[in-house]
């Protein structure tokens, strides 16, 4: 039976939509872990692009290889079992749906990766697994330059952070305005719309570690307790689809 290679970043949120569309479909994976900056080169070879600016997640399927999340929930969608999470006649909607959840990504990385600058602790636990603890305070250093690095390739540093929060609560608004209730879909049923916007809202208020462990200062670096405060009900509603369907 075939067996995908998915190539991923543990915590990364843009990881956890391509993952919970595979889980959905249980399409038989194997996950290797990316390390942002010195994983470059292997991720390239993985993904066979030498040139340009590689990212995961990437797929593996069949020596065909799917560089984005969206790509990789459609394949899921054809190659797995169960319900659909791309319905025929909503790929536009859904595609729609996805630029938001995209949006609010991109402005939570800015958030993230300035935070977690700020915060040694976050660091030493955003160090490769590999590295012993005790010799983790000594390689902040490479914590800082991982960090750089990535505000860097994604044109996320020198932000006005409050812009990129109004960006968050702009998208937010839209999703609350179609969600009707807190039992409700995006789209009517479940669909890849509501598992994007769902995991946008990690970069508001992570979900519970049973679904996507994070350290313990990581996780607080991902708070925006603002943004939480105004959004409620739209976290308790990310929770029930997580319950749901994850
Ligand atoms: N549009 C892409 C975006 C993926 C993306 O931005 N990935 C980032 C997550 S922070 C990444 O690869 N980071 C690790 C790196 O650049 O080395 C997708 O949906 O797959």
């Amino acid at each position: 039976m075939r067996q995908c290679i998915f190539v991923a970043l543990s915590y990364s949120a843009w990881s956890e939509k391509a993952r919970w569309a595979l889980d959905h479909h249980r399409v038989d994976y194997r996950e290797v872990e990316h390390v942002p900056l010195l994983g470059t080169p292997l991720l390239r070879a993985r993904v066979r692009s030498p040139i340009g600016r590689v990212t995961v997640p990437a797929l593996v399927d069949d020596g065909v290889v799917y560089t984005d999340s969206f790509d990789i929930a459609r394949r899921a969608d054809r190659i797995g079992q169960g319900e659909r999470l791309f319905p025929r006649g909503m790929d536009d909607a859904i595609a729609t749906w996805n630029r938001s959840s995209e949006l609010i990504l991109k402005a939570g990385r800015v958030l993230l990766l300035e935070k977690t600058l700020r915060n040694p602790r976050a660091m030493q636990e955003a160090l490769p697994a590999q590295i012993p603890r005790a010799l983790r305070p000594r390689m902040l250093f490479l914590a800082k330059a991982g960090a750089r690095f990535l505000q860097h390739k994604y044109g996320a540093s020198g932000r006005d952070l409050d812009a990129e929060r109004a960006r968050i609560a702009r998208e937010l608004v839209s999703l609350r305005e179609v969600l009707d209730g807190p039992e409700g879909y995006v789209l009517g049923n479940f669909t890849y719309a509501d598992v994007a916007m769902a995991v946008a809202l990690q970069v508001v208020w992570p979900v519970d570690n049973r679904w996507l462990p994070l350290g313990e200062e990581t996780r607080v670096v991902w708070q925006e307790p603002g943004l939480a405060e105004a959004f409620r009900d739209l976290i308790a509603w990310r929770d029930r689809v997580y319950d749901k369907h994850r």
